[in-house]
C-alpha cells in the first residue's frame, strides 16, 4: 500500500492510495488522478490536492452557496477556474438563467470528466456556457454584467496568484453589477495566513465591504479560507435560507458561525 502526501511545510495532508488513475501534462500544469483507500478519486495540479471524490462538498457547497443566497436574486453567475465542474453543478442547483465558466485549462476539464465526473451532467446544462480562456482578460472585458463571480482558483502562491490582486479584484468590481458579490478561495488559515490577509486587504480596498471566513474542508490543510467582496448594500450577514439548494455541509446557522475568524486572523483583518 502507499500514499500520497501534499505538504505544507512540515504538515501534510495524506491519503492512503490504490493507484494512480492518470498522469499527464497540459500547457499549463501536471494533472495527476488517484484512487484512494476510501475516498474516491482524487484530483493532484502541479502536487496540490484539488479534490476528493467523496469530501468534494465540504468545499464546493462553501464556495458557492453563501454568495449565491446573500445575494437577493442571482441570475447570472461567472465561474473563474473551476475546470472540475464542481463549483459549476452547485451554481446551477439555484435557479439562475447563466452561469459562464472560464477555465484556462481544457486538459483540466476533460480528465476530470472522463475520470471523475463530478460535475453530474453540468457541462451539458442548457444554462451552461464554457470558455476556455484567461479569466482576468475575460473579468476585463465585461462591465456591469455578472451577479456572483466565484473563483475557484489554485493557490494564492504560484501561478495564480494574479487572481488575489487588488488590480484583479477591482475588474471584477466593475465586471459586477450594483449589487454584486464576489467570493474566492484564499488558501489554508494556517499555511497561507499572509496570503489571505493580503487577498482580504485587497477586496477591502476593491470593494465597499469585505469579508473572510473559513470552514474545514477533507483534503486541503484545515481550515480553509474563503474572502467576499460586496459592490453594493448587500448584507453578507443574511441568507436566503429558505431559497437553499440540499446541502450537507452548509446552512444559513453555519454561515454566521463561519463569520467569527479565530483572534489571531480577526486582529490583522482589522488591519488588513
Ligand atoms: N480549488 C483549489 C483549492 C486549492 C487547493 N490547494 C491546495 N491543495 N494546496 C480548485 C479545485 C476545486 N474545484
Amino acid at each position: 500500500m502507499s500514499e500520497f502526501t501534499e505538504w505544507y511545510g512540515d504538515y501534510g495532508v495524506s491519503f492512503r492510495i490504490k493507484g494512480k488513475v492518470f498522469e499527464g501534462r497540459s500547457e499549463f500544469q501536471r494533472i495527476e488522478i488517484y484512487e484512494t483507500e476510501r475516498s474516491g478519486k482524487m484530483l493532484v495540479l502541479d502536487g496540490a490536492i484539488q479534490f476528493v471524490e467523496a469530501w468534494e462538498r465540504t468545499y464546493h457547497e462553501i464556495l458557492v452557496h453563501p454568495a449565491m443566497l446573500a445575494h437577493p436574486n442571482p441570475k447570472n453567475v461567472l465561474i473563474i477556474g473551476g475546470g472540475d465542474g464542481g463549483a459549476l453543478r452547485e451554481v446551477l442547483r439555484h435557479p439562475i438563467d447563466k452561469a459562464t465558466m472560464v477555465e484556462i485549462d481544457r486538459m483540466v476539464i476533460d480528465t476530470v470528466r472522463e475520470h471523475v465526473p463530478i460535475d453530474e451532467g453540468a457541462f451539458e446544462d442548457t444554462r451552461t456556457e464554457l470558455i476556455i480562456g484567461d479569466g482576468i482578460e475575460h473579468v476585463k472585458s465585461r462591465k456591469n454584467e455578472y451577479d456572483v463571480i466565484i473563483i475557484d482558483s489554485t493557490d494564492p502562491v504560484g501561478p495564480a496568484v494574479s487572481l488575489f490582486s487588488e488590480e484583479f479584484y477591482g475588474y471584477c468590481r466593475d465586471a459586477l453589477k450594483d449589487d454584486g458579490i464576489v467570493i474566492t478561495q484564499a488558501g489554508g488559515s494556517y499555511f497561507h495566513t499572509k496570503e489571505f490577509l493580503s487577498a482580504y486587504g485587497n477586496m477591502k480596498r476593491a470593494f465597499v465591504s469585505a469579508y473572510g471566513f473559513a470552514f474545514p474542508v477533507i483534503g486541503y490543510s484545515p481550515p480553509w479560507n474563503f474572502v467576499v467582496g460586496l459592490k453594493g448594500d448587500v448584507d453578507f450577514e443574511r441568507v436566503r435560507a429558505e431559497d437553499s439548494p440540499d446541502t450537507k455541509y452548509y446552512d444559513a446557522k453555519r454561515h454566521m458561525h463561519m463569520l467569527y475568524m479565530p483572534r489571531y486572523l480577526r486582529e490583522e483583518m482589522e488591519r488588513a
